[in-house]
């Protein structure tokens, strides 16, 4: 029987418990441990929203539905593990994992569907790190995927359901991805262009015309210096107040799963924001482990071993 190949999911992982909270945070402070007022910040987002956040479940619920849709199509041919990038398993655990499974082809797959240098080449160079501890190990990495029509019909289908909705004059669709910081996009990195590219296609797809939606940018991190906007709580209070608004429907087509920036960000405090200017949210749900998104992980997994 030949080499099955390796399927490396990464994912960006989350605190299982409260004590969990500061490594994590630290992890994503690149090691330098949280001041307090923002550990206190985070600790009460993760428990406004109860931990642990849904993503831990549904990472791993994506892995195991990626094993059986592979297995199904290609019987004994791809072996899949999850890799996290800021809590166990790490990304290096399950390198070392396929190592000593004896496995030597290893696809790179980040669960983030545009490229940039901060998510995707963030996941690949912490595969290629710890791949370099087994030589003769291939790595295969994959870029984005946004454009997959399974992903892109997954929205659409959901904004076509609405239509009596969307199709009234006083309701807008934001789109929203992750915020990146600006300085990212000035040295030319295609994750906003990307974000663009899918908001773009989903609207297309749903027959939406430009006034009925538009792109917004959610979750930026707490630091200094300027993110991406605007951000997509000043864009729907805006709408509100000022453009008649009354309805809004949040698509965060950015990300694939219910986690923190889902439940809370949209869930709790876009919610929050929509109801005090006097509007209502209607949010959309995340792909999760759904057969569109198990569909577009296969077609990825088997464009990358084609190539
Ligand atoms: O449900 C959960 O517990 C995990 C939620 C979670 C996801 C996620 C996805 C992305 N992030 C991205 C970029 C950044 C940058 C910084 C940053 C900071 C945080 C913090 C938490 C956090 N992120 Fe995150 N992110 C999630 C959670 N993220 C918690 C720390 C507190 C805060 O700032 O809110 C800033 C780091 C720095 O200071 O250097 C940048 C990007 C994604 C989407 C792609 C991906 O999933 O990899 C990009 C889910």
């Amino acid at each position: 029987m030949t080499e099955p190949t390796a399927v490396l999911l990464m994912a960006y992982g989350t605190p299982y418990q409260e004590s969990d909270i500061r490594g994590y945070y630290t992890n994503i402070r690149h090691g330098q441990e949280p001041p307090k007022p923002l550990m206190d910040q985070l600790v009460g987002r993760y428990k406004a929203i109860g931990l642990p956040s849904p993503l831990a479940r549904i990472t791993t619920a994506q892995r195991d539905g990626l094993q059986a849709a592979l297995d199904k199509a290609h019987p004994g041919a791809y072996k899949v593990y999850e890799g996290l990038k800021y809590i166990t398993p790490f990304i290096q655990d399950a390198v070392d994992q396929i190592a000593a499974d004896g496995i030597t082809r290893v696809i790179g797959l980040p669960l983030a569907p545009q490229y940039s240098s901060y998510s995707s080449e963030d996941y690949h160079n912490r595969a290629r790190k710890a791949i370099e501890a087994h030589p003769g190990m291939e790595y295969l990495p994959v870029r984005s995927w946004w454009n997959h029509q399974e992903l892109i019909h997954f929205w659409s289908d959901q904004l076509v359901a609405k239509k009596d909705l969307t199709d009234r004059p006083d309701t807008k669709v934001i789109f929203s991805a992750h915020s990146l910081p600006l300085r990212i996009i000035q040295g030319g990195d295609p994750y906003k262009d990307e974000v663009i590219g899918l908001s773009n296609a989903v609207a297309r797809a749903a027959g939406l015309n430009e006034d009925q939606y538009i792109l917004a940018w959610q979750s930026a991190g707490r630091t200094e210096e300027p993110w991406i906007g605007p951000d997509f709580v000043t864009v729907a209070k805006d709408l509100i107040t000022e453009s008649g608004m009354k309805t809004i429907v949040s698509a965060s087509i950015g990300f694939i799963a219910d986690n923190l920036e889902i439940c809370y960000d949209v869930d709790m405090e876009l919610a929050k924001a929509i109801e005090s200017a006097g509007g209502t949210l209607t949010r959309l749900n995340m792909p999760n482990d759904s057969p569109a998104l198990i569909a577009t992980l296969r077609q990825v997994v088997e464009e990358a071993k084609a190539e």
